[in-house]
């Protein structure tokens, strides 16, 4: 009577081990145990046996639903096992591959330019300073030389603030960055070389003009200095800003309330063509010049001791020569597809050109 038992027992651990996949496996099982099985069916004929019989069948039939359950249990994990195994080494990651590309942003031309002014007066000694972009009447005029009713004031069509105090003079969005030069004179004592980067309005706005725009100003103070110093500091940026060992620069006299003497600054270049360099034509460029006494004594150095120069340049200007960048107004635009052509790589730092 358990004849046939060890049999199917025997049948069905070798189908088992015959099973080459999961699915064959899983014939396996429905055929033994599922719903229409066949030790299914076998303890469905239980309730026909006397109760004697049927006891010790009963008992037959569990062991051995027990024995197919665990064989068919253990040859699921085998078969499980060795899925993983294949499908692992199939899968195997090649660690040599170079990685996909990733979308990187770029930077704005402005930042660049900026990265390359800090990295060259960097390199010469200036310190980077930085100021609010609202300034007082005083900071941004009157310590600069520049009074009330001035005509310079004029120039720079200036953008007024509500007044804080009524009869106070209003403050302003700074129409450069002078400003931030007074107060590092006043808080800073002399010897010193600053820079300072940023942002500057002015209500003026057509195609070569945007209500806002970015300066360079620069500031050294020391007890000799002399408008020599301030030629080859120029001379120096220039040419390696622009890339150009032998550049021609050009001093021209020129006024500025806050300096004296001031100085304009020319670069070569051959306007039929646009390039800089040789050509014979000249491009104005930056204003400097020796800081006036009056400016040194209002931010309280001692003028008798001390010489400062002082220049500034528009970091859009610049830019544009540098790059062929033709319209001022889509620097501000936030178009993805002029900043993808005049971008730069994060990843390919501002170098310094042969010759600082
Ligand atoms: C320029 C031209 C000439 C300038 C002067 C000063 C200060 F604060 F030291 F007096 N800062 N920047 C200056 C001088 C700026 O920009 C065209």
């Amino acid at each position: 009577m358990t004849d046939d038992l060890d049999a199917i027992r025997q049948e069905t651990e070798a189908a088992l081990a015959g099973a080459a996949d999961l699915r064959a496996w899983d014939a396996i099982r429905v055929a033994m145990l599922g719903k229409s099985g066949r030790l299914t069916a076998l303890l469905k004929d239980l309730g026909a046996l006397p109760a004697d019989a049927r006891r010790a069948r009963g008992a037959a039939l569990n062991r051995l639903k027990e024995a197919l359950t665990d064989a068919i249990e253990i040859r699921r994990r085998q078969l499980e096992e060795s899925a993983l195994a294949a499908r692992l080494a199939a899968e195997r990651i090649d660690v040599t591959l170079p990685p996909r590309p990733l979308p990187a942003g770029l930077v704005h031309p402005i930042s660049r330019t900026m990265e390359e002014m800090a990295a060259i007066f960097g390199a010469m000694g200036f310190a980077i300073a930085e100021g609010p972009d609202i300034e007082s009447d005083w900071h941004n005029f009157g310590a600069l030389n520049i009074p009330a009713h001035h005509p310079a004031r004029a120039d720079h069509d200036t953008f007024y603030l509500p007044p804080e105090r009524a009869g106070a003079p209003p403050p302003v969005l700074r129409t450069h960055t002078s400003p931030v030069q007074v107060r590092t004179m006043l808080h800073t004592p002399p010897p010193l070389r600053v820079v300072v980067m940023g942002r500057t309005y002015r209500a003026d706005h057509d195609a070569t003009h945007s209500p806002m725009f970015h300066q360079l100003e620069g500031l050294a103070i020391d007890r000799d200095l002399t408008l020599g110093h301030l030629k080859g500091c120029l001379i120096d940026f220039l040419r390696a800003y622009f890339g150009i060992a032998d550049l021609p620069v050009r001093f021209r006299a020129s006024y500025f309330p806050f300096t004296e003497p001031s100085m304009e600054v020319d670069i070569g270049w051959d306007r039929r063509s646009g390039e800089l360099g040789g050509g014979g034509d000249w491009l104005e460029i930056l204003g400097s010049g020796m800081v006036h006494p009056k400016v040194l004594a209002n931010c309280g150095i001692d003028p008798s001791v001390w010489q400062g120069f002082a220049f500034g340049m528009g970091v859009e200007r610049v830019t544009m020569l540098k790059h062929g960048i033709p319209d001022l107004r889509p620097f501000y635009e936030s178009d993805i597809r002029w900043l993808r052509h005049y971008g730069f790589s994060p990843l390919a730092p501002a170098m310094l050109h042969e010759g600082v």
